[in-house]
């Protein structure tokens, strides 16, 4: 396979509470129709891209609760999407509320092949927010308590006639994140994010959520000399505004496609994986530059050493 290809980010605009998981994949597979008529070999989908982003609500009922995750991939409402990646010959990534036959919960994203078939799983590390009520806040970011830690670690596949890797939302903020994908030989990163343009617990930074996030993918990217690929789930949705900003970035950090709407939007850009050697044969070369026995406190100590006086 030919390792330049075009590459899509499908953001999606808000989903109702309400909206059946129907709509949502009949909006998906409308853009992934848009994509394939741009010449896209991959569409990238949002986080929990199948419903609301649910963790903003408190919920003590356990089946209001577990309606929000799927206990199969495909499945008879989720197939839609699996054939029309097959009958267009375009790959996709899903992310979506996993619910395992152990009962274990996972936030989880999937990339599946033109084929159709499931190329490689991914469940979120970092998982951010609270897992206890904390009613003095707008909305709730309850990730830790919906979703348990993934067990997957960073793994990469080989796909699209490259070495691709996934992580979701709030793994776009850690470097080790990026750091791990590198080193697996990511050549392309794809990831989906629900991100709040308002932080109850620090405000202060409201204005600075697209630099954020566009400072993270772009970091990453040069960082490792690798493509990134970021899609939102944008807009208001159930009273909170989730930012825009969808985004692909090359290895050498520059963002080479942007969305400018908070609604359903594809944007496309080539890929051209040899560019990552660009990069990762010059000023990021890590067989010949990086000295890792400088940085085991990296993987001691999870919190912060003495901030100094
Ligand atoms: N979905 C997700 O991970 N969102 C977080 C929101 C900020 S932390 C409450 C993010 O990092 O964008």
């Amino acid at each position: 396979m030919t390792r330049s290809f075009i590459v899509a980010a499908a953001q999606l605009g808000p989903i109702a509470r309400d909206e059946p998981r129907a709509s949502a994949v009949a909006r998906m597979i409308a853009m992934m129709e848009e994509a394939h008529g741009r010449g896209a070999a991959l569409v990238v989908f949002p986080e929990l891209a199948l419903t609301t982003f649910f963790p903003r609500w408190w919920m003590e009922d356990a089946a209001e609760r577990d309606a929000f995750y799927e206990r199969a991939m495909p499945s008879p409402e989720t197939q839609p999407l699996f054939d029309a990646a097959r009958r267009l010959g375009v790959g996709f990534h899903l992310g979506y509320a996993e619910l395992t036959q152990e009962g274990r919960r996972f936030n989880t994203a999937i990339l599946v092949g033109p084929d159709g078939a499931i190329l490689g799983t991914y469940r979120k590390i970092h998982l951010p927010g609270h897992a206890d009520h904390e009613p003095w806040r707008p909305f709730q970011h309850l990730e830790k308590r919906y979703f348990e830690k993934g067990d997957l670690g960073f793994p990469v596949f080989d796909a699209f006639g490259g070495r691709v890797g996934m992580c979701i939302c709030n793994d776009r903020r850690w470097p080790e994140t990026w750091r791990m994908l590198g080193l697996g030989g990511a050549e392309l990163v794809v990831l989906g994010y629900n991100t709040p343009a308002h932080y109850p617990p620090a405000p202060e930074h409201d204005h600075l959520q697209y630099f954020h996030n566009a400072l993270s993918l772009q970091a990453g990217a040069y960082q490792n000399g690798l493509w990134a690929v970021g899609v939102a789930k944008a807009g208001h949705e159930e009273g909170s505004d989730l930012i825009g900003g969808s985004l692909i970035v090359a290895p050498t950090g520059e963002i080479v496609a942007q969305a400018t709407t908070l609604g359903d939007e594809v944007i496309t850009a080539r890929v051209d994986l040899e560019r990552c050697a660009e990069i990762r044969r010059n000023i990021f070369d890590f067989a010949r530059h990086r000295e890792p026995g400088e940085y085991g406190r990296i993987a001691e100590a999870p919190g912060n050493v003495s901030p100094g006086p």
